[in-house]
């Protein structure tokens, strides 16, 4: 049993962690940044470890200082979080080699779903339906230009180091290709020291539909049911809801054990997330795997009453999973709304400084996941969601009621700082959204903005 853990982060998923600790009777230890001094993790874990100035390149990412940390408080175990180094397979390994549990999946999976082209390779040999498209990373321009004709433009290129809308292009007809490819060749090998490229069918206007997976280390694997996450702007998700609206209980029923079978094809373990596109026509199709815990978890958690975060603890722990596929039950609808200190009226320029009113909201079916607090100064440095609001209710009309309750009595001011409070306001009022008719360039319609992918 785990007596104390390292928490690799910061902000909200950091004290997120906190909770479960403390409420399972295991001790914290946050590391933490010169920029987060005064921040709240860092006042609720029993333990912190300063590990570095502000860059993270130099604190959260500085895998030396994150061992030693771990290494000087006794800490059996580390919670990644999300970003920074949760999806990095040799932090993973060398957390194996000193003996600390990475809480987490096993490093070969990491590594194995970093790769997008093996990802899908894998996913295609475990039955998981893929997007029409090559199976291996193609060399040669002429055979790459060969294949696309074969796929049928238009077609996106997509690098094998990339994922999460990094490195890609859309090619729209055969007269762009031979410079299409070229250059994002070029764009890889520069970017991921990595430049193998492989082509997919280009789906118009998809949803984004994932599923939760959660797998002990003894071969127990369920899914915890899809989440929409297709409101983003430019690669960044703003909104996410669960279940789907594009779902029935028919095809949630296959692609849980879609993504189950091709979870349990890699031996996974701990939390992962097996992400799909939906077509205009409902054709689904897998396309890449997230293995670390994601930022929109709780609305999963609401609907499910599973704590995802104390169950990564407890199987790290080596513990049997404590539910069956049988037991998981779906119970109303949740959405959360991510806040991020951006100004919307600016191109959506990251706002910091200090906080000198905070009001969040509360009552019924309402969830704060957020490290802010009056007097709080956001710093300048990291990512710049400072809160999520995540509300439940018995449908999905209801939950959109709740949020627009409670995103109008949020409150947080200060000199400088703005929110995109009043861009999720706007959203609950758009006609495609109540309908539950979302797609990945709905945001984009919404904010009158275009972005090709
Ligand atoms: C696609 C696609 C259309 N067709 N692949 C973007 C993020 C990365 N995970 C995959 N992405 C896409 N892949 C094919 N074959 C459109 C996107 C895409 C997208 C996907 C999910 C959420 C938001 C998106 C926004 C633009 C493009």
């Amino acid at each position: 049993m785990f007596k104390r853990v390292l928490i690799a982060n910061r902000g909200e998923i950091a004290l997120r962690i906190i909770y479960a600790l403390k409420e399972l009777g295991i001790e914290s230890v946050v590391v933490y940044s010169e920029a987060d001094e005064n921040s709240l993790p860092v006042m609720m874990a029993d333990y912190a470890v300063k590990i570095g100035p502000p860059n993270p390149i130099n604190s959260y990412l500085n895998i030396k200082n994150i061992l030693a940390a771990a290494e000087i408080t006794n800490a059996d175990a580390i919670h990644p979080g999300y970003g920074f180094l949760a999806e990095n397979a040799e932090f993973a390994e060398m957390c194996r080699d000193h003996g600390i549990t990475f809480i987490g999946p096993p490093p070969e999976a990491i590594r194995a779903m970093g790769d997008k082209v093996r990802a899908k390779k894998l996913m295609k040999e475990a039955g998981v339906p893929v997007v029409p498209g090559t199976d291996e990373p193609i060399e040669d321009v002429d055979e790459a230009f060969r294949i696309a004709k074969e796929i049928g433009f238009p077609v996106i290129l997509k690098a094998a180091a990339g994922g999460g809308g990094r490195g890609m292009r859309l090619v729209r007809d055969e007269k762009q290709f031979r410079t299409a490819f070229q250059a994002a060749r070029a764009e890889a090998e520069a970017a991921f020291k990595d430049g193998r490229i492989y082509i997919e069918k280009y789906l118009e206007d998809p949803r984004h539909i994932e599923i939760q997976i959660l797998g002990d280390q003894h071969g127990n694997l369920i899914h915890l049911g899809e989440r929409e996450c297709s409101l983003q702007r430019r690669h960044q998700k703003i909104m996410e809801e669960a279940l789907s609206p594009a779902l029935d209980e028919e095809k949630r029923k296959w692609l849980g054990e879609v993504a189950v079978r091709g979870a349990r094809a890699i031996g996974y373990h701990s939390a992962g997330t097996m992400e799909f596109l939906m077509d205009r026509d409902g054709n689904i199709y897998f396309i890449e795997m997230n293995t670390r815990v994601q930022v929109e978890h709780p609305v999963t958690e609401m609907i499910t009453g599973v704590d995802i975060i104390k169950q990564m603890i407890l199987i790290a722990q080596g513990e049997k999973l404590n539910m069956k596929q049988e037991d998981i039950e779906f119970r109303g609808h949740a959405i959360e709304a991510r806040i991020t200190a951006e100004d919307p009226e600016r191109n959506f320029t990251p706002t910091a400084g200090k906080i000198e009113f905070l009001h969040k909201p509360g009552g019924p079916g309402v969830r704060v996941d957020s490290h802010i607090y009056a007097g709080y100064t956001i710093p300048p440095y990291y990512d710049s969601m400072i809160a999520k609001l995540i509300v439940w209710d018995e449908n999905r009309d209801k939950a959109i009621r709740r949020l627009r309750r409670a995103l109008e009595e949020f409150y947080i001011e200060g000199p400088g700082i703005k929110t995109i409070i009043p861009l999720h306001l706007k959203i609950l009022e758009n006609e495609r959204f109540l309908k539950g008719d979302l797609s990945t360039h709905l945001l984009d319609e919404i904010l009158g903005t275009f972005e090709e992918v």
